[in-house]
């Protein structure tokens, strides 16, 4: 059985992988109103992973024998002034989860829950993929923006990103 403190701090981790599933759908129907349907369709495909992060604890929780407790997700932010800044805060928003996650793993290792803590490695490494993964579309932003043409080849390149079926993408991360 899962202790107490565990399991809310998961239930809180489970809120906010649903609250960056909201985040990346919203900033994915800004670039589509600004007709980047590349970056649109990448930004959903996040939208799809960060659901499978929240159906991880999910079915972590569930298996530990503890009770999952959905809350109110909080509205994302709707409007962005360019498609760097979208970016931009997507990667700032990484580095709070990798921090949430970090506070997780002290949890767990405050309640000498092992298991937990092995648990929270998949995580640990995802976050280190999630922050570069972002800072390299950033990197590439800022190294190419002045070119002409830029914005056409960066939404090319970005579309083609496979997106995967809900069904599946708690194991197929
Ligand atoms: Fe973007 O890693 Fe989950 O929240």
């Amino acid at each position: 059985m899962i202790k107490p403190r565990i399991q809310e701090a998961i239930n809180r981790q489970i809120n906010a992988e649903f609250y960056s599933n909201y985040l990346y759908l919203s900033m994915s129907a800004w670039m589509e109103s600004k007709g980047l349907s590349g970056m649109a369709r990448w930004l959903l495909a996040h939208y799809e992973e960060e659901a499978g992060h929240a159906i991880r604890f999910v079915n972590y929780l569930n298996e530990r024998g503890g009770r999952v407790l959905l809350d109110t997700i909080d509205a994302p932010p709707t409007d962005w002034d360019s498609p760097i800044n979208v970016f931009k805060d997507a990667l700032e928003h990484e580095y709070k989860v990798t921090s949430m996650i970090n506070d997780l793993v002290d949890i767990a290792l405050e309640e000498r829950d092992h298991a937990a803590s092995t648990f929270l490695q998949w995580f640990i490494n995802e976050q280190v993929e999630e922050e570069s993964t972002f800072k390299e579309i950033v990197d590439k932003f800022e190294l190419g923006q002045e070119h002409p043409g830029f914005l056409y080849m960066l939404d090319k390149e970005l579309g083609e990103r496979q997106t995967v079926s809900i069904a599946n993408i708690a194991d197929n991360q």
